[in-house]
């Protein structure tokens, strides 16, 4: 304890001396903590938001197709299952060796070391691009993980910089100090680092593992299908396409975190009151006649003019079919359906046993198996509900009650036990509220699921005439209407209306999504000049 002058110390043995000055080596240290930590937090962040946007296998992935076939092979075969362990293991070391550099560099000067991390993000970022994935969520792992993980290691960069200037300073004892914070700073991020890098690891593993299974399941063959007649589509630009790509499907759910369910996992029973409870696996499930049929699903929570709505072609059991087995008791009029994450739904037994209306326990979605944030592996669909009392995701059981009994998640929340679809319709295009005068094509959507729509007027400062409809496969998809307008130059209102198969004209009523969905014409101002 004699030696005062500054001198070389290792991380892993520091010399007692509080006085020695923190070495390059300490700086290395911060940068590999803080890529260590940034890479837990990219997994994190990925498990959280979107799987496939983990940054450590997209670039494992591109690595791989990257290289050429033959030394791929060649570490299948030295390695077996262990390939991809060993990949990522690399790609993993090979980031906190360069997050090792970004130390230095930050230490020789300030912001240096975020090139190394930026760089390292750019890496990851294309890797999670060219996978296939565009979305905005996929991104923000990798952004997320690490730009955090590089304030981390400027906020370990600043700690070791007060030591420096303390050990150089003339007190021993604020020289012990500030290594002491530095050690105990550098000790806690690198422990949680470590902790969280683990259990991101393993949670992504397994929602990867599930997202691989869910791509590689082929759906089986419908026993019936919806023939799709080419008119269904106006094919009118700005027009939403009549099925809604899965990409583009609104998504609503309580789910903090998607529920990551493996199909060997799931299985759902039929309880309550009932004659026979049933408990039915997937493999039992997709092993029945399963048929296929385009259905709207809507949002109750979905304003005038708004866009949670979509229309998707469904594949699955009939419910009725699994009710009939089962065979509900006098008395019951509802079935509750719970989701894995706990979620309920109250829906009319009746709806769930009409010979006329195809609900369906659901496996497919426009041709794949159901996106992860849509219910995979199974979900309910039943046309002409609102999703808040029908279309349980992840659903895991459906219980034969009453209503008088029991009640669905929103329910004491303020929301209508029932929850029938309203008439609604909306303006899609003139996707710009201003024209030049002249033909100005005004098109949308109308829908009023399980009636289906019999007309579409559409108001010009209240003049209103009759629109264009196109297809529909049945009455429990939306209907895509346009109309031909000879534009005058001046501010005008453009408001639309539909009318039901029944016969019945949409509310003017305005009503608030809340108790049980909104009402009112969509109505937009749009300016020809
Ligand atoms: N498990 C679960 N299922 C759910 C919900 C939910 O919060 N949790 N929300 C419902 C609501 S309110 C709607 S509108 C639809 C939306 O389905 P989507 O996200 O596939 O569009 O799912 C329904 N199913
Ligand atoms: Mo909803």
């Amino acid at each position: 304890m004699t030696q005062t002058a500054p001198r070389a110390e290792s991380p892993l043995a520091p010399a007692a001396d509080p006085r020695a000055f923190p070495t390059g080596r300490w700086a290395e240290v911060c940068g590999v903590v803080g890529g260590l930590a940034g890479m837990a937090i990219a997994d994190l962040l990925a498990w959280a938001l979107a799987p496939s946007g983990a940054p450590v296998p997209a670039v494992g992935s591109m690595i791989i197709d990257l290289l050429p076939a033959g030394l791929v092979n060649w570490g299948k075969e030295t390695l077996g299952t262990a390939d991809k362990p060993v990949l990522l293991v690399i790609i993993v070391l090979g980031v906190l060796a360069l997050c090792g550099l970004a130390g230095r560099l930050e230490q020789r000067r300030a912001y240096g070391g975020g090139l190394v991390f930026a760089a390292v993000a750019a890496v990851g970022l294309v890797a999670v691009l060219t996978g296939g994935q565009s979305s905005i969520r996929a991104v923000v792992p990798t952004v997320g993980g690490l730009l955090l993980g590089y304030l981390l290691l400027r906020a370990l960069m600043l700690r070791r910089e007060r030591w420096s200037l303390a050990a150089a300073g003339p007190d021993p004892d604020a020289a012990r100090m500030a290594r002491r914070t530095f050690l105990r700073w550098t000790g806690v991020v690198a422990a949680a680092a470590a902790v969280g890098a683990v259990a991101g690891r393993a949670l992504v593993a397994t929602a990867g593992a599930v997202e691989e299974a869910r791509s590689r399941f082929r759906l089986p063959t419908p026993t019936r299908r919806d023939p799709l007649p080419a008119g269904v589509d106006l094919g009118q630009e700005g027009l939403s396409p009549y099925v809604t790509p899965n990409a583009d499907f609104y998504r609503i759910d309580t789910a903090l975190q998607v529920p990551i369910l493996s199909a060997d996992d799931w299985s759902l029973t039929i309880t309550g009151m009932v004659d026979r409870e049933i408990t039915l696996s997937f493999a039992d499930l997709v092993a029945l006649p399963l048929v296929e049929h385009v259905a709207t699903l809507t949002c109750v929570s979905n304003e005038v003019g708004g866009d949670l709505i979509g229309n998707a072609v469904w594949l699955g059991l009939p419910i009725r079919q699994l009710l009939a087995e089962a065979g509900p008791r006098a008395g019951a009029d509802m079935v509750l359906s719970t989701s894995e994450d706990g979620w309920t739904a109250g829906t009319p037994l009746e709806a769930l046993t009409d010979p006329d209306r195809l609900a369906l326990l659901a496996v497919g979605m426009n041709g794949e198996a159901l996106p992860l944030e849509h219910g995979y592996p199974v979900r309910m669909v039943v046309p002409g509900l609102y999703g808040y009392v029908s279309a349980t995701k992840w659903v895991r059981e459906l219980k034969v009650t009453t209503f008088a009994e029991d009640q669905g998640y929103w329910t004491p929340l303020g929301w209508a036990a029932q929850g029938p679809i309203k008439t609604g319709s909306r303006i899609d295009v003139p996707r710009r509220r201003s024209a030049a005068a002249g033909p100005v094509v005004v098109a949308g959507v109308a829908w009023d699921q399980h009636t289906g729509i019999a007309k579409v007027e559409v108001g010009i400062d209240g003049d209103w005439r009759e629109a264009e409809l196109a297809e529909v496969t049945g009455p429990d998809t939306w209907r895509q209407w346009r109309y031909r307008w000879d534009a005058t130059p001046g501010s005008h209102e453009v408001a639309v209306r539909a009318t039901n198969a029944e016969g019945s004209t949409q509310t003017a009523d305005l009503a608030a999504p809340a108790p049980d969905g909104a009402s009112g014409w969509h109505t937009i101002t749009v300016d020809i000049g």
